[in-house]
């Protein structure tokens, strides 16, 4: 008999659900074995079961998991935002009226999971111990879906215990369905703290504690109480003196966060610190900073490009297993090593390779475009944090770590210069509204397209992000001593199509221009004196941390990125630095028509910096 709101909202949904069994999971590692051992056995969802065994020597405790083919990837034409109102959700999201969205999926879950066992995860999103930290309950009939929850969340009975009979947990139900693309829905419902997700078993449709929960719902949390969630990288970065600065960084799904959150710098007596590679929690601490906790403990990562060359640590993240299963999903697979493979990971195909589908690989069909790479473009693995070489002793630090600099970037083939800094942080508001990126296949729509992606934002803002865009410029009264605000685009190429900068394990080289930017600034309180007595002060110069004004902000010569150890053509870094007006006028046509569709509500202040980028443009 059920006696608390988390015993009764359970028995309802296994009411509605109907599963063989119901299992509450404990988190721990035993329970973790007897999974793994399930899915190595049974509930087929690719051409093998659920999970199979790769080499030991190469990662221990990994495994190889196929998806459906049509599940690959996050659908955000069927992820729905169901405030009250259709207002409050913006012209950012898909909406439904919240109890017409209960109907249509409520019919869905109706004895979907018959023959199944229902899992209920109970788990902290956040350090068990944080201030910060809530308290979440996930259900679902997918065993794949349990062990990433496993790495990405910390799971177990203290999360029970927080909750004990309390309302106040966020709640989630998720079930594979039949994987049917044509009954998949991913509802949100802010109000109730409730995500109901079915039809995929894929990474951001199906861990609900991710995207749903810590992007969506969070992000409307915070608009109500005063803080932020954010699709952020957190690292901390330790210059030659031994003084560690901690970032942030925003970029769109596949544009390089968790490259940069495991950065292995190139330029002696520099390191990264990795807090995080996703999400980040912004409040503001006891002494008036903004401080960020990482809400996750995995990383859910794109696996191809990830080579010893791009990202050792993240090589030596995989190697290190010591916590929990890793999980390789969708890669190709090495038949002779029974390792896991996908494009750029190493320089040639091994002899027998299997694509992600376990069909035999082709090399090239011929046609451009029509072969058929091993691994899928989004296949991904996952992988407990703890593994990492690099991972920060203020990692499981309760109220996070003081964040100095804010990096946003996107994809820009073309338009956006390498690097620059906002005169101060409306003006770096702004100019994060503006953003746009090219899409990656980490979402199931044309690739490759530009589209407006203001703070990396677009697919997990839980409400109108003209009340978003508000929230952001709100904190320059209710913070002190605000990050600076950064921009950078490792993407741009030359008119061959081969990118002006190396990127990567390089990119340290930009930040430590960013650092030499903050110490430059004495990291003084800034704002109050608006864009004009800040920017004398710290544009006088150049040298270190030199840099000149333009119409975008901030932009460092190439004399001001330090390029030695040597490698890098000087050259090519002015152009990646360069702006030409011809496409930012494009570009402002573009972003006039992103801000119009959010009419009265767009912060005035806003139009007014386009009017003015416009007219210096
Ligand atoms: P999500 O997990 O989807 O949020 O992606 P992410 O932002 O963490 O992207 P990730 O770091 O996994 O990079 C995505 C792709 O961009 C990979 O194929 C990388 O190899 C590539 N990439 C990352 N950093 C750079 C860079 O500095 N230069 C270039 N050219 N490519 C990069
Ligand atoms: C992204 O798409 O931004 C990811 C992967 O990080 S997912 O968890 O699917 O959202
Ligand atoms: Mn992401």
């Amino acid at each position: 008999m059920a006696t608390t709101p988390l015993e009764k909202w359970v028995e309802e949904q296994a009411a509605l659900t109907k599963p063989d069994n119901v299992h509450w999971c404990d988190g721990s590692d035993e329970e973790t074995r007897k999974l793994v051992e399930t899915g190595l056995k049974k509930e087929k969802t690719g051409k093998h079961n659920t999970f199979y065994q790769l080499n030991p020597a190469f990662s221990p405790n990994s495994y190889l998991h196929r998806s459906h083919p049509s599940d690959v990837a996050r659908t955000e034409h069927l992820t729905f935002i169901n405030h009250p109102s259709k207002e409050l959700a913006g012209p950012n999201n898909n909406w439904m009226e919240p109890s017409k969205a209960k109907g249509v999926v409520n019919k869905l879950f109706d004895g979907c999971m018959v023959g199944r066992t229902m899992y209920v995860m109970p788990y902290m999103m956040g350090p068990a111990d944080s201030p910060y930290a809530k308290p979440c309950v996930q259900i679902t009939d997918s065993v794949y879906v349990v062990i990433s929850m496993k790495i990405m969340t910390r799971m177990g009975a203290f999360a029970l215990k927080r909750i004990g009979s309390s309302d106040s947990f966020v709640k989630g139900l998720h079930s594979i369905g039949d994987l049917d693309p044509k009954k998949r829905y991913i509802m949100h419902f802010p109000d109730e703290r409730l995500v109901m997700s079915i039809g995929s078993g894929y990474g951001g449709n199906a861990l609900l504690g991710k995207k749903c929960f810590s992007l969506r719902i969070a992000s409307y949390m915070g608009y109500i109480e005063g803080w932020l969630a954010e699709h952020m990288i957190v690292i901390g970065v330790e210059d030659p003196e031994g003084d560690i600065r901690y970032f942030l960084g925003a970029f769109p799904s596949a544009c390089g966060k968790t490259n940069l959150a495991l950065l292995a710098p190139t330029l002696k007596g520099y390191k990264v610190w990795t807090l995080g590679d996703d999400i980040a929690w912004i409040n503001v601490g006891p002494d008036g900073r903004l401080y960020a906790i990482n809400p996750e403990t995995g990383f859910f990562c794109v696996a191809p490009g990830t080579s010893e060359k791009t990202n050792p640590m993240m090589i030596e993240t995989l190697k290190n297993n010591k916590f929990y299963p890793t999980l390789f999903t969708n890669t190709g697979l090495d038949v002779r090593n029974n390792t896991p493979w996908w494009e750029g990971f190493t320089g040639e195909p091994p002899a027998e390779l299997l694509d992600w589908q376990g069909d035999e690989y082709k090399a090239g069909t011929g046609k451009p475009g029509e072969e058929k790479p091993a691994a899928h473009p989004n296949s991904r693995f996952t992988v407990s944090i703890y593994n990492c070489p690099t991972l920060s002793k203020e990692f499981d630090n309760p109220i996070g770590v003081p964040i100095s600099g804010i990096i946003f970037g996107g994809r820009r083939q073309r338009t956006v210069p390498l690097v620059y800094e906002s005169f101060d942080w409306a003006h770096g508001v702004f100019l994060a509204s503006i953003m746009g990126s090219e899409t990656t296949t980490a979402a199931t729509h044309q690739v490759g397209v530009v589209r407006r992606d203001p703070m990396a934002m677009l697919p997990f803002c839980g409400y109108n992000m003209a009340g978003y865009f508000r929230h952001w410029l709100n904190f320059r009264s209710k913070a002190k001593n605000l990050p600076k605000i950064f921009f950078v685009n490792w993407f741009r190429t030359d008119e061959d199509g081969n990118y002006l900068w190396p990127g990567f394990r390089e990119n340290c080289r930009i930040l430590k221009w960013m650092v030499d930017r903050i110490k430059k600034s004495g990291e003084a309180p800034r704002g109050g004196a608006g864009a004009t007595g800040g920017r004398a002060a710290v544009a006088a110069g150049s040298g270190a941390a030199g840099a000149k004004e333009t119409p975008l902000g901030f932009i460092p010569d190439a004399s001001d990125i330090d390029l030695s150890g040597g490698g890098i053509d000087g050259n090519k870094l002015k152009d990646a630095l360069r702006i030409n007006r011809g496409e930012w006028q494009k570009e402002i046509e573009d972003v006039e028509k992103f801000y119009s569709q959010f009419g009265e509500a767009l912060p005035q202040e806003l139009k007014n910096h386009l009017e003015k980028l416009k007219k210096s443009i």
